[in-house]
């Protein structure tokens, strides 16, 4: 075959796959074909060698020629197909800037969290330092050292998540497993809250939950009684609802306090006359306390006979329903936007 055969071969098949060259990838691999260093023009130029001398600055023209050529054409081709396919994506990817934006919604504390920080606020001025704690626990802290022995019947009152089989390690059933932690690492005098989330095997109604939060308080120092219980009590629920109100304390057991009391305030919503809220009581129940039992002392090595203190512990979500008025505790834990964003505040 002559060297202007071969060409004009080549160039019929190059021009003919030039046209169906459809997408990016294809006029590439179209360049690799004929153009690319392996390419068949590439070769055919690269063997000009082994022509006569004669033909050599023939076939050696029209081979340039034809290189010349066929790179414009492909240049060309490629140029288009990358703005089809530029043109392509960006349709794709079309943003409709004629439609409704989407509105950032901006988070809000819950009104559980709101409870903590304004108690911690509360007991703050008071001189009660805020304190955290494990939600696993131990059974030692969470029963031992709160002077609930294992075969102590006061164990069974709180129906408890175990989280190992022996039942050593525990979902703290209250948040008093704090008292002996706080007292092993300091020395008196102590005076802390502790809020935090508990958890009870109980059955949910519209006061219980299976998982709900209590603030812990712990006094300790010489001279403690019961009137600074009473006293930081009032104080508690008149800053939180209002300067008239009052505290009741009522003969309760617990095994870590000696006396131990329950304690309730006197309803700000019907000013202790008997509404609903109160259960027509005049009432409302926040909460255990007592003083700290000398057992628990002798437990954590303070000495009874020189220290003294009060400890309280009072459901937060109970605290937090007096205060906006829900009546079915289940809410909180809901996850119902709706029902939270009734008490969002500003931060
Ligand atoms: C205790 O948990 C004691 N640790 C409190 C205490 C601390 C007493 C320090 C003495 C000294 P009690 O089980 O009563 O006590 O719970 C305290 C408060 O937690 C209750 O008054 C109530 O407000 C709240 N509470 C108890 N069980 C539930 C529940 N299932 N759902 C929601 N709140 C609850």
């Amino acid at each position: 075959m002559s060297v202007e055969t071969t060409l004009a071969d080549v160039r019929q098949r190059a021009m003919a796959g030039l046209s169906e060259a459809s997408s990016l990838g294809e006029i590439l691999e179209w360049e690799r074909l004929y153009l690319g260093p392996k390419g068949e023009l590439t070769v055919f130029l690269r063997s000009l060698g082994a022509l006569s001398p004669e033909e050599r600055p023939i076939a050696g023209k029209a081979g340039n020629a034809l290189k010349v050529e066929l790179t414009a054409l492909f240049e060309a081709r490629r140029q288009a197909l990358a703005t089809a396919d530029l043109d392509q994506r960006l349709e794709a990817d079309r943003v409709d800037v004629s439609l409704p934006g989407r509105a950032q919604t901006i988070g809000a504390a819950h009104p559980v969290s709101q409870m903590i920080d304004d108690l911690s606020d509360i007991f703050a001025l008071m001189g009660f330092q805020t304190v955290f704690g494990p939600e696993v626990e131990t059974g030692r802290y969470n029963f031992d050292l709160l002077n609930i022995p294992s075969d102590h019947p006061a164990r069974d009152v709180w129906d408890t998540m175990h989280v190992d089989a022996p039942g050593e390690i525990v979902m703290r059933t209250h948040t008093s497993p704090m008292q002996a932690r706080v007292m092993e690492q300091t020395d008196p005098p102590v005076r802390v809250i502790v809020p935090g989330r508990v958890f009870r095997y109980e059955a949910q109604d519209a006061s219980h939950e299976w998982m709900f939060h209590q603030l812990e308080g712990l006094a300790i120092d010489r001279n403690i009684t019961m009137a600074d219980l009473k006293g930081t009590l009032t104080e508690m629920a008149r800053q939180l609802f209002g300067p008239k109100r009052r505290i009741r304390f009522r003969c309760d057991f617990f095994p870590f306090v000696e006396p131990g009391v329950d304690f309730a305030v006197d309803c700000a919503i019907c000013d202790g006359k008997g509404c609903r809220v109160c259960k027509h009581t005049g009432w409302l129940e926040m909460g255990g306390a007592g003083m700290v039992h000398p057992r628990v002392l002798t437990g954590v090595g303070y000495d009874p006979a020189v220290y003294s203190g009060f400890a309280f512990g009072l459901g937060i979500e109970r605290l937090t329903m007096m205060r906006t008025g829900v009546d079915d505790i289940r809410a909180f834990a809901a996850g119902d936007v709706r029902f939270l964003r009734q008490f969002a505040r500003a931060a």
